[in-house]
Parts: C-alpha cells; structure tokens; sequence
C-alpha cells in the first residue's frame, strides 16, 4: 500500500467511521508543449505525473454527500437534491462538481445513492502541475465504477472540465483532465482537442539520459481570475474577427492577413496560439524522427512566445528559464496557464544538480522566493488502486 492509499484508507475511517469501498487515484499533469491552445480547439502535448491524489470513496444507503480531506479540517455535507453548481464553494467544489457535471453526461443523480469521499494528494497545489485535474479524474472514475456508469475516459475528461468550468468557475480547457486520464508511463498525450483524438507517444527521455525539471517558482496563480480569462477572451475575439470558428482554423500562412485585420494586442494572442499550435505538431514530428535531444528549440520558442505575445509569464518563470538554459538544459519554457506556478527544463540527467544550484542562486540573487525544483517522470494515467 503506498503511503498516500495509507491515509486516505485511515482518513476515511476516522471521519466516516467505516472503511471506503475502494481507493482510486489520478495523477497531475505537466504539459511538454501547447499552452492555451486547447480552449482554440488545438493541440496540445502533456504527460501524466508520477504525483498522485488518491480518493477513498463508499457508497451511502442515502442520498447524503460527504466530503472530506487531509487538507481541510471540515467535512462538507450536501444531500444530492441540492447538487447545483450555485451550492458549491471552496475545495469541495472539485469532488462534488464532478459528481453534479456526471448528471449533466447522463448520470441519473436522481435515483442514485449519496456517498463518503476522502481526498489526498502530493501532487503541489498552485504549481501549474494540475492539482485540481487530478482529484477531478480521481474522482471521476470512482463515480464512473461506483455508480456503474460505463462512461468512457474521454466523456470523463469533459465531466472533469465541466465541473471545473461550472463548479469551481474557471473557464479552463480540456488538456489537463485528459492527460490525467489517459496517461501512460513513459509517454506523453498528443490530443486534438478539436476532435478528442488522443495518440499516447513514448517519449525516450531515459534511453535519451534525459530529465523532465520541474522549477516551481511559489508564484501561486489562479484560473478563475482575470489572466485567464482575459486571454481566452483576446482568443475568441480574434478568432470571431477573422471569421474562423476557433483559431484552430488559422495557419501561420494566414498571419500576414490576421495582422492587417486585428489590433496589436489581439494580432500577438492569436501569432501565440497558431505559432503554438505548430510548435506542438512540430514537437511530435522531431520527437518521432530526431528523439527528445532535438526537442530543445521548439520549448524556448514557446517560452519567448508566452512571454512576448501572449504575455503571461513573469519574472521570475524568465529567471528560471534563462538560467536553466544558461547552465545547461536543452530548451526550457513556463508550463501550464501562466502568471506563476513552474517552469520545465529538459535537462540532461548529470546536469540536474548544476542547473538546479544555478536557478537557485539565481533566485536567491534577485530576491525572489525560494524555488522548489524536481525531477517528474511520465506516469499511467487514473487508476482504481484497490
Ligand atoms: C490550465 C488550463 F486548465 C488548461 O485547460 C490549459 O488551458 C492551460 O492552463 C494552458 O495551456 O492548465
């Protein structure tokens, strides 16, 4: 039993007084490439983590709602007649809008029974390393096993964004869930997120002697407030004006024309979302025919165009960045939404101690928080545990 089933098993019992039915798990996510490109119906290119939450859940012979964690001191109980996003608050959010979004795919909440859930989890909350995703699919597929839905993981994926977009209000895409839930070890997703095609593709990094360096910069960011948003909403503006349904449709063939139509702020949104989207096919492609080394380039352009066009890194993501590079790794960019959380360094695996003092030194230099920096490896995606 790892440690976590361990507390989630002696959580549960000590809250609910009975043991859970069974443990599931789901992992957070760090994205290789494809950054708010998969709320443009694009492509992005993340991989499952090897951090973890783990859910403890039992079914009630009523129909109250129970939720609790090792994270909050509180158990939120809600009976299932009142499952609206409206009544929804706080942490519990996640969990129980997963439960309401499930009745929005099909799920007939009301003839099914209430339920007990305990959550655990080591993957970093605010690190763009998507804790959120990861208790969302946890417990996605314990409801899915539970309830006897027969939902599959794609549905799923769209159950956990669902509840992220009503429940707990942020109007994030589908990338995050779907890495979570269809992750494999080794491997990173190559989804469409216009289509939900999804191609697990290995990515070699240990025969390559690589490692995946996570650099959180404790700058905590949030998707439910105004960056976020703001950027989704240039997107879809710039789209609207260019008369194409998502910038999905766009080419960098077409952004001479894009840049005679749009004002400048929304021309460099959407040369960041195009550009982004073929960086993502490129990475594919270079992956496949050169190996992980070759890689490198196309993750600094996409740091420079987060940082210039899209504007949503911050200092202390370009510190990381530069100085990853400077001491060693093969390309390095800001991951996940922006204005905070970490940055990844592809860095080879003698190099890791030497980049990780520079960025810390670094850090330190400009007075900036001490960064937590570590090694992430690609993981299987959500799993029932026991
Ligand atoms: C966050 C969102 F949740 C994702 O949907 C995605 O848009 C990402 O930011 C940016 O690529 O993780």
């Amino acid at each position: 039993m790892t440690d976590l089933s361990q507390t989630v098993t002696e959580g549960f019992t000590s809250r609910f007084d009975a043991s859970p039915t069974g443990l599931w798990s789901a992992p957070g996510r760090v994205n290789l490439i494809g950054e708010h490109t998969d709320y443009n119906d694009g492509f992005v290119f993340p991989f499952a983590i090897n951090r973890r939450t783990v859910v403890g859940l039992g079914l009630r012979g009523d129909r109250l709602l129970r939720v609790a964690s090792s994270f909050a001191e509180e158990t939120v109980e809600l009976p299932l007649d009142d499952l609206t996003p409206e009544n929804l608050a706080g942490w519990s959010a996640y969990p129980l809008g997963v439960a309401w979004a499930l009745g929005q795919f099909g799920a007939d909440l009301s003839a099914l029974p209430g339920f007990d859930v305990f959550i655990d989890s080591d993957v970093p909350i605010g690190a763009g390393l998507s804790s959120s995703a990861a208790i969302e699919s946890a417990v996605a597929v314990a409801l899915n096993d539970l309830w006897q839905l027969g939902l599959d993981r794609r549905v799923l994926a769209r159950v956990g964004q669902l509840a992220e977009n009503r429940a707990v209000g942020a109007p994030t895409g589908i990338m995050d869930q779907s890495a979570s839930l269809l992750g494999e070890a080794d491997s990173a997703v190559f989804l469409d997120c216009r289509s939900l095609d999804a191609e697990v593709i290995p990515l070699g990094f240990d025969v390559a002697g690589l490692e995946l360096l996570i650099i959180d910069t404790r700058v905590s960011h949030a998707h439910s407030t105004g960056g976020y948003a703001s950027r989704r909403a240039s997107c879809e503006l710039g789209a609207r004006m260019l008369g194409v349904t998502s910038l999905r449709d766009l080419t960098v063939d077409d952004l001479a024309r894009a840049q005679k139509v749009l004002d400048d702020e929304t021309f460099r949104r959407v040369r960041h979302v195009v550009t982004e989207n073929q960086r993502v096919q490129d990475t594919v492609r270079t992956l496949r025919e050169q190996g992980p080394t070759a890689i490198g380039a196309l993750l600094d352009a996409s740091h420079v165009s987060m940082r210039d066009d899209f504007e949503i890194s911050v200092p202390e993501l370009d510190l990381a960045v530069e100085t990853a590079r400077g001491a060693g790794a093969l390309g390095a960019r800001m991951t996940g939404g922006g204005f905070g959380g970490a940055a990844i360094a592809l860095t080879p695996r003698a190099l890791i101690p030497a980049v990780t003092a520079a960025v810390t030194a670094a850090f330190a230099a400009r007075g900036f928080a001490v960064p937590d920096l570590f090694v992430v490896r690609a993981a299987d995606g959500a799993a029932r545990e026991q």
